[in-house]
């Protein structure tokens, strides 16, 4: 069985930031309590349907979602152990939130990155070397994914830009657990009963895996922090320009509400 990254709230700061400069992921558990993950539920069910996006294979998202939905805010993306584990993260550093969100009801994913092909990087050519490349997405499944429902990585290969490298790993995860992963990584989305072999014809057939449905709830959060420096705030231009594309009839600027809260919390922003 393979070592996972596993941390808490009293882990130490040195032995977080070693795993994920190694590694490129961690999962911090216990993050969110039973009552505080069933509130990020009814987001879901009240909130999300209002705004989402549907999508023909049945799954549905909604891009953009701290900007579009109050309890978002409130709720995911400022929760206070949530804060603290970033705060962990970068080392008491300064950090800032690149305001990509988003909430997927469905989704599956295959194999890829989330630097854009390197578009989200673009004019920093040695992102993939860079120790200062420190853009970190936070995915949150709210369900019990110890067996199946979370993410699948390939270890270390935040470092490589060829999407073949590293040992695949899925990481297994609780209902209250937070996954931290490098936007260079290589993951995918629903793991469920695609390992080894399987998997890897899958991702050959890349489109079967898209156009598949998911048999259960998957519900699932992702946003992204990183260290204030120039890799960081290029990534968070380039991937909001993203976003403005994706809902581009409703895309909103960071209500001046949110804008404070975080800046009260010590996080830099963007826009
Ligand atoms: O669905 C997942 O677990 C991963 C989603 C993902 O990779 C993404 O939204 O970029
Ligand atoms: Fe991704």
């Amino acid at each position: 069985m393979a070592i996972i990254n596993k941390f808490c709230l009293n882990s130490e700061n040195i032995e977080v930031i070693k795993a994920l400069d190694q590694d490129g992921y961690v999962v911090f558990e216990n993050i969110f309590s039973d009552y505080e993950v069933n509130q990020i539920k009814q987001i879901f069910y009240n909130d999300f349907p209002k705004e989402c996006i549907k999508r023909e294979n049945g799954s549905s998202i909604l891009p953009n979602a701290s900007h579009v939905l109050e309890n978002f805010q409130d709720h995911v993306v400022l929760n206070k152990n949530l804060l603290f584990a970033m705060k962990k993260v970068f080392n008491n550093e300064e950090f800032a939130y690149t305001s990509h969100s988003d909430m997927h009801i469905n989704v599956s994913s295959p194999w890829h990155k989330d630097d854009g092909g390197g578009k989200y990087f673009a004019g920093l050519d040695n992102y993939f070397d860079s120790n200062i490349c420190k853009v970190f997405k936070i995915g949150l499944y709210l369900r019990d994914c110890s067996k199946f429902g979370g993410l699948t990585i390939k270890k270390g290969s935040h470092l490589k830009k060829d999407i073949r490298f590293g040992e695949e790993q899925y990481l297994p995860s609780k209902a209250g657990d937070i996954v931290i992963f490098d936007v260079r990584i290589t993951h995918k989305g629903d793991s469920k009963s695609k390992t080894g072999i399987i998997s890897r014809l899958i991702d050959k057939l890349n489109f079967k895996e898209k156009k598949q449905n998911i048999s259960y709830e998957r519900l699932s959060c992702f946003f992204t922090f990183g260290l204030n420096n120039i890799y960081t705030q290029t990534f968070a231009e380039k991937n909001m320009n993203r976003q403005v594309i994706d809902k581009s009839d409703k895309f909103l600027s960071m209500p001046k509400r949110f804008r404070s809260l975080l800046i009260e919390n010590g996080i830099s922003v963007y826009f």
